[in-house]
């Protein structure tokens, strides 16, 4: 039987404000995602949007738009940020599909049935002339948010979710599986903050607005946002659909990832439904820090939006991913400036990469009209220290990867696989091959450190593939291959063939001078 993964972004949504920031979520599911994928595991990987609510009905109108015209337009936005950053996602899902709809209405018939779903009164702030509810904390000082009148208590009809009745389950889940919310420090977050301070039922429909999917049996009603967007993992699958192949064979899922501000729905809520649904839970839901932008979330209010597609033209979507997957310790928040983005990409891109290839394929260009030499035992004791040394940091490198990326630690597997690059860029200065070059009886040895340089930079690409795209494929076309579907028998050390003809490669990532860049960049925003 074929090993199985199933990884979900949060649905997102379509708000046209999707920065560098918005990007890391999917992002690191991808890496993941092609990780498996290169481990032989059937992998599905799904992301989407989240159309519902009287945020988006309210952005359309005052846009002038029909709904679902406005909400197209943003979900083609968002899949060319998606396309730009070539995510390999199997499905998108939008919360407007029909089959989703459809089935949301029967997992609200079903809680509905079985008692975990009732009629009651929601009391909270309401603000008459926009028609909206809010919970006294989504008021701006005791005033509605959206026009900053006054808001007042009123009641609404409403179902209800039983919530509380899980309350116990979800406690005992969250202290007994240390596996199920990570990290760590979540689980206390959700156990101190939350659980153990006692939940309340959870109001699941309104009637102020009707954009979102119907209550069956009361359409006055539409569903209110988590119990339809939560779904969306199941629904995507085919749960309650016509055809729930998918489901059958690919839920439980292995991986929910997401940002700390919506860990709580995800640990909470949506396991207490899945309770309610009699159905497996998720085997982990992980929340990642923020990518923060002059230590603030970034967001379009704040002014510092930086857009994914035009950094992506502008510096290379390998660079976008590898700053994503790189730079945020993970689980923590990380630091986003052009400045950390231009100098991580000269430093480990340009410089330990690019120079490492430019140099290699140079030289085996030069010193062996482009034929890859065949590698002999070294004679002396320092070359074999230096050999030895080399391939200390190849041999199991997968291994170490793999380690990292089971405990979702991305920086560090990135970091691993940079370790080796950086060694063999020592090895250059260690060996000296133009020094060898001048001696024809070194000609054996020279050949050695050109073929060891080489096969650094083969293993290299194939264990970078699920992180980087283009530069891998960039890398083996120097030495005639191709990115290899699997990890399998290609992660050995010496897989290279002597006699391959080997292309002198082009640049691989450009030097950018950082301070002439950011003033530039500066110049262009002030225009
Ligand atoms: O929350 N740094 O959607 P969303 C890191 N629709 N991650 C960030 C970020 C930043 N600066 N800004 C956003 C929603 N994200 C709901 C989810 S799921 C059933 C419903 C991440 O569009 C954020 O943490 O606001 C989340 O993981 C994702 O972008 C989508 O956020």
């Amino acid at each position: 039987m074929s090993k199985k993964y199933y990884i979900t972004t949060p649905i997102y949504y379509p708000s046209g404000n999707w920065h560098i920031g918005t990007c890391y979520t999917t992002v690191i599911c991808d890496a993941l995602a092609r990780f498996k994928r290169s481990e032989g595991y059937e992998v599905f990987y799904l992301t989407g949007t989240d159309e519902h609510g009287q945020k988006i009905q309210k952005s359309a109108e005052a846009k002038g738009r029909k709904v679902m015209e406005f909400l197209n337009e943003q979900v083609d936005t968002l899949k060319k940020v998606w396309e730009v950053l070539d995510i390999s996602y199997d499905k998108f899902i939008r919360t407007t599909d029909d089959y989703h709809k459809e089935a949301v209405q029967k997992i609200f018939l079903k809680l509905y049935e079985k008692g975990d779903i009732y009629k009651s009164e929601y009391e909270n702030m309401y603000c008459t002339p926009c028609e909206s509810f809010w919970t006294k904390s989504q008021l701006k000082d005791g005033k509605c948010p959206d026009c900053g009148r006054e808001a007042e208590l009123a009641k609404e009809e409403s179902y209800f979710f039983r919530l509380s009745k899980y309350q116990d389950r979800l406690i005992e889940l969250i202290e007994n599986n240390k596996e199920f919310l990570q990290p760590v420090s979540r689980q206390n977050e959700m156990l101190n903050n939350f659980l153990r301070a006692g939940l309340t039922d959870l109001c699941i429909s309104r009637t102020s607005f009707d954009w979102g999917v119907k209550v069956p049996l009361d359409p006055r009603h539409v569903v209110y946002v988590w119990l339809d967007a939560l779904s969306n993992y199941i629904t995507a699958l085919g749960f309650m659909g016509e055809d729930d192949k998918l489901f059958k064979k690919f839920w439980p899922a292995d991986l929910h990832m997401m940002g700390k501000e919506i860990v709580r729905f995800h640990s909470i809520i949506w396991p207490a439904m899945l309770m309610a649904l009699d159905i497996p839970l998720p085997r982990k839901v992980y929340g990642h820090g923020w990518l923060l932008f002059d230590g603030d979330k970034m967001s379009k209010s704040k002014g510092n939006i930086v857009d994914p597609i035009v950094l992506c033209e502008k510096y290379g979507a390998d660079a976008v991913r590898y700053f994503l997957l790189r730079e945020v310790p993970f689980g923590n928040d990380g630091l986003y400036s052009l400045r950390a983005f231009l100098n991580r990409r000269n430093a480990d891109l340009c410089n330990s990469l690019g120079n490492l290839l430019s140099r290699t394929t140079a030289m085996i260009e030069q010193y062996f009209g482009g034929i890859l030499p065949a590698p002999t035992a070294p004679k002396d004791d320092s070359d074999k220290g230096y050999d030895l040394d080399l391939k200390a940091h190849a041999e199991g490198l997968l291994e170490r990867v793999r380690d990292f990326m089971d405990k979702l630690l991305v920086p560090e597997a990135t970091n691993e696989i940079f370790k080796l690059i950086n060694r063999a860029n020592k090895y250059i200065d260690e060996t000296t091959p133009w020094v060898l070059a001048k001696d024809e009886s070194k000609k054996a040895r020279l050949g050695t450190v050109l073929y060891n340089l080489a096969e650094v930079l083969r293993l290299s690409a194939v264990l970078l593939s699920p992180f980087l795209i283009s530069a891998p494929q960039k890398i083996l076309d120097c030495f005639a291959l191709k990115v290899p579907k699997s990890f399998k028998g290609e992660c050995e050390f010496g897989g290279l063939k002597a006699g391959t003809t080997v292309k002198r490669s082009d640049i691989l990532f450009n030097r950018i001078d950082v301070e002439k860049e950011i003033l530039a960049v500066e110049k262009e925003q002030n225009k």
